[in-house]
């Protein structure tokens, strides 16, 4: 078998790539990333010689490239994680979100469709389903109302996704999870910010009231259940994926500074993000009860594990918190 993980050198898809490169050593398994701000090849810096793991530069939205990369490899498998990702970014800079969330993904099943893939999975969000009130959770059939930039450009994915599915039969898998979290998160996201602002005794930036709700599922969790849908999930199906973990911002504010021995007098309230997903939570019944999905990690065993994770890898985010990333932090926070 051979597979095509795109956006490898990212959070999610660096995880990912770890747990297959290593769950299965008769599969090839090809990581293709651009590299922008938010790829690092460190995080797989302790598999990058395995045998069956290589890795290719690269943009999805390149349709030259990516034809001539799939019509040489003639991969089983593509697993699509390459995405913009951070809905800050996407309200100061929507394009790029349009040109790799939505022209990447349908130049990515054009190619899939002319090799006849066994599978194309495609890795999106729970945002696409916009936002809930105090009750209830997002399933399967819950309709799309993404409000954000780049919920908007995933739910475009979305649904090429699921129309290259209906118009040319093409085996696909659609997964929507919530919130992640756990080593290799890159520090522009709630969690890894949080935790190394507080390290450093940096003021902790709270959007709004720290009242929105995310549901939280440990990377590792999330591996998982991408490894079920692509080999059992049904052909053309949604497969939610989540934790059960319903947090406010605050509380996890709150839990990272009693972690770290830090004083909540480091909290900032500052402006509120335009378009504030209020609350998240993702029923995953289809995932436990169809494919026997069930996390390893409570949201107690895997915060723990994560500020760890951080403590012991300083070098990791100390190479990463210089250069662009200050100058990002500035513009997000100029009038904040
Ligand atoms: P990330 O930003 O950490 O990583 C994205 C990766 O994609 C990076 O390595 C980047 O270099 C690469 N990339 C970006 N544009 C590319 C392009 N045009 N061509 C090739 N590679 C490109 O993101 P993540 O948090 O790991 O998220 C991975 C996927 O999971 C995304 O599709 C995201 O929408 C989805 N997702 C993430 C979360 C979360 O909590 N992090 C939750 C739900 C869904
Ligand atoms: O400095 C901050 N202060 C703050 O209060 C940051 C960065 C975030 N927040 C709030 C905004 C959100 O309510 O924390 C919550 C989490 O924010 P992010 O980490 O930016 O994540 P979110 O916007 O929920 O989106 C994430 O989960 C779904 C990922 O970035 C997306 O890629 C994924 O689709």
């Amino acid at each position: 078998m051979k597979l095509l993980v795109t956006g490898g050198a990212g959070f999610i898809g660096s995880n990912f790539v770890r747990y297959m490169v290593k769950k299965y050593p008769n599969y090839q398994i090809v990581n293709l990333d651009l590299v922008t701000y938010a790829g690092n090849l460190e995080n797989l810096k302790d598999i990058e010689n395995e045998p069956n793991y290589t890795f290719v530069q690269g943009n999805i939205a390149d349709r030259e490239f990516i034809d001539r990369l799939f019509e040489k490899e003639q991969f089983d498998y593509v697993l699509n994680f390459a995405a913009e990702s951070h809905v800050d970014r996407s309200i100061t800079n929507p394009e790029i979100f349009v040109e790799t969330n939505v022209i990447g993904t349908q130049v990515l099943l054009d190619a899939s469709k002319k090799i006849a893939v066994k599978k194309y999975l495609q890795v999106s969000t729970d945002e696409v389903y916009g936002t809930l009130g105090e009750t209830g959770y997002f399933t399967e059939e819950t309709p799309l109302a993404p409000n954000s930039p780049y919920s908007a450009s995933k739910a475009g994915g979305d649904l090429l996704v699921r129309a290259y599915h209906e118009t040319f039969d093409l085996p696909v898998n659609i997964t929507r999870c919530s919130n992640n979290y756990g080593p290799f998160h890159f520090p522009e996201k709630l969690i890894p910010l949080m935790i190394i602002n507080a390290l450093n005794d940096k003021e902790l930036p709270v959007y709004g009231d720290g009242l929105n709700i995310r549901d939280w599922l440990h990377v590792e969790d999330h591996c998982q259940a991408i490894d079920l849908v692509l080999h059992k999930g049904r052909n053309g199906e949604v497969y939610n994926v989540g934790g059960n973990n319903e947090r406010t911002n605050v509380e996890i504010v709150k839990t990272i500074l009693a972690q770290l021995g830090k004083p909540e007098s480091l909290i900032k309230y500052v402006k509120d993000r335009p378009g504030h997903d209020r609350r998240y939570a993702i029923d995953a019944t289809k995932l436990t009860t169809e494919l026997g999905w069930a996390p390893k990690y409570t949201f107690d065993t895997g915060i723990e594990q994560t500020i760890q994770w951080y403590l012991n890898n300083q070098e990791w985010w100390e190479n990463i918190i210089s250069g662009e990333y200050q100058d990002y932090f500035k513009s997000q926070y100029a009038d904040r």
